[in-house]
């Protein structure tokens, strides 16, 4: 979905306009992916007002993401909460993505320079299913990608390390053009890492799965939120190796992900999964996230932040 180029940025603590956000083509961050980002979705409420999902959460894995990098970043995690706040409200939204962007800037171009000043900027923007309209409901089509997954030995996968993100897009595209909506990555030992750009969870008997951390996933905090959520309701969800035939010969599978919420898959390379469309398991916590987002359950409010 194209951008819209309007509404105002907050760069460095100056609101900015959409056309003005700009920077130079010597930028250290351009030539080598030195940069951090996270992603990040405010919703509607009940009553109107707009609230922002696990804002400290995010704006704390920012921090962590530009530490692993050591890409110094000045603002602390108050002030980055009040721009996402700020920057909400300013251009009057209500559902919103919300990208915080630091990188490396302008000065000299050798790979491990140190003089190069961080610029940081909040963005915010209207994106609607990040799968496509109807992949909450009838889920995806996915693919096991020909590309690994980055291991934990080569980058901190923990971190959203901007040039991370070329693994991600080999994958994406590659499964965009045989015909699939997502890619699957396994991890250097062929186990099941995640999704492009989404953690992904399988359903066996009643129970759930998720890979952890050794199998070099970006640890995400919708993840982490389904696993409370599953919890909850009362399945057991654990995290743990999955292999490529369980993941195959899975009841039901899901991604979970800021951008991608809570997305059922319905085949993966020509499996299909469970009875092909979303499953009962999938299908009530995804309610429950959806709902909790909202402010429409009273035990996940300490996820929401007010704008
Ligand atoms: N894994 C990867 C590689 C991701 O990029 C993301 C988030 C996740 C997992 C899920 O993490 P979280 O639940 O904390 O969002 N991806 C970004 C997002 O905003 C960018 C997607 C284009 O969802």
């Amino acid at each position: 979905m194209a951008l819209e180029r309007k509404g105002v940025l907050w760069v460095d603590g100056e609101m900015v306009p959409f056309a003005d956000a700009t920077t130079h083509v010597l930028s250290h961050a351009l030539h080598y992916g030195s940069g951090v980002f996270e992603g990040i979705r405010a919703y509607r409420q009940g009553d109107g007002s707009a609230a922002v999902f696990r804002l400290r959460d995010h704006v704390e894995r920012l921090h962590a993401s530009a530490r692993a990098y050591k890409i110094p970043l000045p603002h602390p995690v108050e002030v980055l909460s009040e721009a996402v706040r700020r920057v909400l409200r300013e251009n009057g939204l209500g559902d919103a993505y919300i990208r915080p962007l630091a990188y490396l800037g302008l000065s000299s171009l050798g790979v491990g320079s140190r003089d190069c000043p961080t610029s940081t900027a909040v963005a915010a923007f209207p994106w609607g299913p990040y799968l496509g309209p109807e992949a909450l409901e009838k889920g995806v089509r996915a693919t096991v990608s020909s590309w690994t997954r980055l291991h934990h030995s080569m980058f901190p996968t923990s971190a959203k390390g901007c040039g991370q993100y070329l693994n991600s897009m080999l994958a994406t595209r590659e499964a965009k053009e045989k015909g699939f909506e997502e890619a699957i990555l396994l991890d250097r030992d062929g186990l099941v890492s995640e999704g492009a750009g989404e953690n992904l969870f399988v359903v066996r008997g009643g129970a759930l799965r998720t890979p952890g951390r050794e199998h070099s996933i970006l640890p995400g905090i919708t993840r982490d939120s389904v696993l409370r959520i599953a919890r909850d309701l009362g399945f057991p969800a654990a995290e743990g190796a999955v292999t490529r035939d369980e993941l195959y010969g899975a009841d039901e599978a899901f991604f979970t992900g800021t951008a991608a919420e809570v997305t059922p898959v319905r085949e993966i390379d020509g499996y299909i999964v469970g009875a092909g469309r979303r499953g009962p398991i999938t299908g009530r916590i995804q309610e429950t996230f959806f709902r909790a987002v909202r402010g429409a359950e009273p035990r996940y409010r300490e996820w929401l932040a007010g704008v």
